[in-house]
């Protein structure tokens, strides 16, 4: 177990995320819920995690699955009571797992108290917690637009004035230029830093400084000047984690989210790598094929960008994504091989490694209908693009590659009927390849994702150098092969994954020949080849 109360002990951690919705469902009502996170803690325990980032449990309305709070001191009667909440903490605290739970500050539920109270008038002191402009009803302030689609301005006709929101319009944006609205968000954190909750993850946080009069969202004028004043106000206590969601990052700024003075958070999740196989610019929908050379160069950027400087984060899958093994990997015959390799690459480098729920069984994107979605931006998508003349077929190729459902369908651990996730009809369909990909059955296999998550896992606590090591980037050029080495003083590790269902001719470098095979999904590199998907990692001391 790591020690929580040393400074940084997240950096030798390693994370997994729960969506609690689709987790596990104990009362049969299709829905999961915290009595399922509480009886799958053994099941984490066993993978080796040190902490859970869950996905909004509190009070909430579920326009957007939670990320729609309408109180942050109540838990959703779906998905348990705060006493249940109280027993997560401490039965995962018991097996040396931390509960870091999700901050929505960006937005409130439209169902929030603040918000009722700030509608009923404009003289009304909750009136200032939210963005409001005078206007008529077709005039809106201007003409910026949501990220799930339409206008980010709804007007209510009783106050003759519209309301700003980045989100849904059930997500009215909160105004943190008003001091009053960032106290009472440090006096929420407080709350549940009482509790025993380690650290958060906070929901778009560099929207949080916006200026809509000047159409600014991300990265506003006071970001950071609101980061610091958050963090010394309501998360000062070192063994704290917070990341930071911020699509809006680049190298520069994520060094100074951070910074190692501990000034305002203790890393970002970027997005620079997820963006890659989308036209620049454009939107995630219009996908293009990835380019190897291209996602070498920019996790080199963020290697070397933030080593000594700040920290990083490490993922490739998270709830608003679509599933790994689908998009990078091989969904079909080498779905183990290519899920195995897509984790080695990420989880030999610097930073913090976050599992997101199934990508340890190597789970995979699904094809519906739209009828069955339940994401609110998918179906505006639908909407919206179908509305606008493109062919249907056309959309519904974009969700089944794109849509933020594909990361939501229930936990598949068993064979069982409906995946063993609930004994009801889930609130969103399993994905038929349950019969096959299940934890059960990963479990009963030594040869599976599941294991293999397990040692990458446990290699990161013996081995100095996959936490310390210096990265430094191989056969940069290659449309194949993803090579690199992490060196201190003492030790070598070198990570060579094949990103292709070929065979790549390879050798290592004359510095590895005899070096120990520390992990590899073919049991062993074999002559002067690497097989279809085969990763490995091979390490060498070179001190005492
Ligand atoms: O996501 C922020 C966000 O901008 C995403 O909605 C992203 O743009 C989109 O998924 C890409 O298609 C966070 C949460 O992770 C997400 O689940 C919430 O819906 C959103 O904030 C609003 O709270
Ligand atoms: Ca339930």
């Amino acid at each position: 177990m790591l020690d929580k109360t040393k400074r940084g002990w997240w950096k030798s951690a390693v994370f997994y995320q729960i969506y609690p919705k689709s987790f596990l469902d104990t009362n049969g009502d299709g829905v999961g819920d915290i009595p399922g996170i509480i009886a799958r803690l053994d099941y984490l325990q066993t993978l080796g995690v040190d902490g859970v980032w869950l996905s909004p449990v509190y009070d909430s309305p579920q326009a957007d699955n939670g990320y729609d709070i309408a109180d942050y001191r109540a838990i959703w009667p779906v998905m348990g009571t705060m006493a249940d909440m109280e027993r997560l903490i401490a039965e995962a605290k018991k097996r040396g797992i931390s509960i870091i739970m999700d901050l929505v500050l960006n937005h409130t539920s439209d169902q929030h108290a603040w918000f009722q109270r700030a509608l009923q008038s404009r003289d009304d002191p909750f009136h200032d917690y939210y963005i409001w402009r005078d206007g008529s009803p077709d005039a809106p302030p201007n003409d910026m637009r949501s990220v799930f689609g339409g206008p980010m301005w709804t007007y209510v006709p009783h106050l003759g004035q519209y309301y700003f929101h980045q989100f849904a319009p059930q997500q009215p944006d909160l105004n943190w230029a008003e001091p009053a609205v960032r106290q009472a968000l440090y006096d929420m954190i407080r709350f549940w830093v009482d509790k025993g909750v380690e650290g958060f993850r906070l929901d778009v946080i560099d929207s949080i400084a916006k200026d809509p009069d000047r159409k600014i969202t991300g990265n506003g004028p006071r970001l950071h000047e609101f980061l610091r004043e958050l963090s010394c106000q309501a998360l000062r206590e070192p063994g704290l984690v917070t990341v930071g969601e911020a699509w809006g990052a680049d190298v520069e700024r994520a060094r100074q989210y951070s910074a190692p003075d501990g000034s305002e958070l203790s890393m970002v999740f970027q997005f620079e790598h997820m963006c890659l196989d989308q036209q620049p610019g454009g939107e995630k929908w219009d996908a293009i094929p990835l380019s190897l050379p291209a996602l070498k160069q920019c996790v080199r950027r963020w290697q070397l960008g933030l080593h000594g400087q700040g920290w990083n984060s490490l993922f490739l899958d998270n709830h608003d994504l679509p599933r790994i093994v689908s998009r990078w990997g091989d969904e079909g015959t080498y779905r183990v091989p290519s899920a195995k390799m897509l984790a080695t690459m990420l989880h030999g480098l610097e930073g913090t490694p976050f599992i997101y729920q199934g990508e340890e069984l190597g789970m995979t994107n699904i094809r519906l209908p739209i009828g069955a979605y339940r994401d609110l931006e998918t179906l505006n998508l639908y909407a919206e693009r179908v509305a606008g003349g493109y062919d249907p077929r056309d959309v519904m190729a974009s969700i089944h590659a794109r849509s933020r459902d594909n990361a939501r369908t229930p936990m598949q651990w068993s064979a069982e009927k409906n995946a063993g996730f609930s004994p009801a009809e889930p609130w969103l369909p399993v994905n038929p390849n349950y019969t096959e990909i299940n934890a059960r059955a990963e479990m009963a296999d030594p040869d599976s994702v599941f294991w293999y998550y397990r040692d990458l896992i446990a290699l990161r606590k013996r081995y100095p150098v996959l936490r310390d090591g210096a990265f430094t980037l191989l056969e940069p050029d290659s449309e194949e092969l993803f090579a690199y080495t992490r060196e201190t003083e003492r030790e070598q590790l070198l990570v060579v994954c094949n990103f292709t269902g070929g065979t790549v001719p390879y050798t290592p470098p004359a510095a590895f020949a005899g070096a120990e095979t520390l992990i590899c999904n073919y049991g062993g590199l074999a002559g002067n080849v690497l097989r279809p998907y085969e990763a490995a990692m091979l390490y060498r001391r070179t001190a005492p």
